[in-house]
């Protein structure tokens, strides 16, 4: 496969952009190879600087839902674009969408847009706190929620000790008061949350992981969370960055009928344009600035022509059957997936929900953050290589999610499935 452009394009980016991205997992530096620049998308596949074409299973990240390039979602954002690209005032472009997300998300009933993820749940965590008037978030190890100070705690560290940053820059006495726990361990959510020596504004939780590689919770564990939070007056937050719109329309807050108080969204609102959001209950809404004294802001926030993006998106989804296809169509490659895992030479344990699911080297049950990192990384890195060689482009770390689009057809899914029988094969010969 010819990389010449991508290579000349990330030596030149490597000297004026650290790490010659914009975002780290996109070096790709745990499968062991150089970025390749993507030139264009359209569908299920991305072309890049070198005219190599891959079907796509990373979506931007969850965004893609319908799949790149969908000509109802370039339409709006064509018509909006003469109009002007920020105001830096109220639109009905915003009202519109923050309707039909109030709409489609059971638990919300005012929302607010930023303009990415971590923007939503730092600012839903700050609310909790304003709120409740308390300070400590528990939050869970592997589950990850942007890079706002206040979540980059050591993994383990709240069952042992107060929070210990998990990266240079970031202040002791800023993580002291976070708290991360075992994800599906009800025994210590149940003593932690209970410990009264704690002052505990939130919980913060993504009601499927897709960070640690994707890992659905035990509904008993997600329903005891929700039940002790109600109990103790503790702020749920539910982080929907990927799961909102992805899982069903209302989220998973929707597919497992288990509502929080305060939803994160992202990614797939904004159409493949910059937005986040958080939203919930009025009454703790309400607390939000200019009603409220919590303060937060954002020049870009409910850019008109993300709005228009994300209302385009909204409304492919919203369309009667899109879950129900693409529920189908996931179902089908999952299962053929998982014949061709347990075929193969390798162990392989596959967690899959809806239209996102992660292949893990491991020959156990993948529940938590322990037991995903007991996944063999190198392993994945080789089955990546592997499969970017036939033209496939799967997330570059064994601890994300790879997703199915509405653009995704059996074609398509069937090339990947070739692919992967003969990827495993080859794992097993080294
Ligand atoms: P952003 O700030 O990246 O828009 O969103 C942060 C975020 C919050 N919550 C969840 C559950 C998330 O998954 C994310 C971001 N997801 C990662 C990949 N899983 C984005 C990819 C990247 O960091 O480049």
């Amino acid at each position: 496969m010819k990389t010449q452009h991508s290579a000349s394009l990330f030596s030149q980016a490597c000297n004026v952009i650290p790490g010659g991205v914009n975002s780290p997992v996109r070096a790709c530096k745990s499968v062991g190879c150089d970025p390749l620049f993507v030139t264009k998308a359209q569908g299920c596949t991305v072309t890049d600087a070198d005219g190599n074409e891959f079907i796509d299973f990373v979506g931007s990240w969850g965004p893609m839902i319908l799949g790149h390039g969908h000509p109802e979602v370039v339409k709006a954002i064509q018509e909006a674009l003469p109009n002007g690209t920020s105001f830096g005032a109220p639109t009905a472009l915003e009202v519109e969408l923050a309707e039909l997300v109030c709409e489609s998300v059971p638990s919300i009933e005012k929302v607010r847009f930023v303009s990415s993820g971590t923007e939503a749940t730092m600012s839903a965590v700050r609310l909790a706190r304003g709120y409740t008037g308390r300070k400590v978030i528990i939050k869970f190890d592997g589950c990850y929620h942007g890079h706002a100070d206040s979540f980059l705690v050591k993994a383990g560290s709240g069952v042992i000790t107060l929070g210990i940053p998990g990266s240079p820059g970031v202040p002791e006495d800023i993580v002291k008061n976070t708290l991360s726990i075992p994800y599906n361990n009800i025994e210590i959510l149940e003593r932690t949350l209970r410990d009264a020596s704690l002052d505990i504004a939130c919980v913060i939780i993504e009601p499927v992981a897709g960070n640690m590689g994707v890992i659905v919770p035990e509904m008993a564990f997600l329903r005891r969370l929700r039940d002790l939070t109600a109990e103790l007056r503790i702020v749920l937050i539910f982080d929907e960055v990927i799961t909102g719109f992805r899982l069903a329309l209302g989220g998973a807050q929707e597919r497992f009928g288990i509502l929080p108080d305060l939803t994160c969204l992202g990614k797939i609102i904004g159409g493949g344009l910059p937005v986040g959001a958080y939203g919930g209950k009025k009454e703790i809404m309400d607390m939000v600035a200019p009603d409220g004294p919590v303060y937060q802001a954002g020049t870009l926030s409910g850019n008109p022509l993300a709005m228009a993006a994300g209302l385009a998106m909204l409304k492919v989804v919203r369309q009667p059957g899109f879950y129900e296809k693409l529920e189908e169509k996931s179902t089908w490659f999952a299962e053929k997936l998982a014949e061709i895992g347990a075929k193969a030479p390798v162990s392989t344990v596959l967690n899959r929900i809806g239209s996102m699911m992660t292949c893990f080297f491991t020959d156990a049950p993948v529940t938590d953050f322990d037991s995903a990192m007991k996944a063999d990384t190198q392993r994945y890195a080789q089955h990546f290589r592997n499969m970017l060689a036939s033209g496939i482009w799967l997330a570059p770390s064994q601890f994300e999610a790879a997703f199915v689009s509405a653009a995704h057809e059996k074609p398509h899914l069937r090339l990947a499935l070739d692919a992967a029988e003969e990827s495993l094969a080859k794992l097993a010969a080294v």
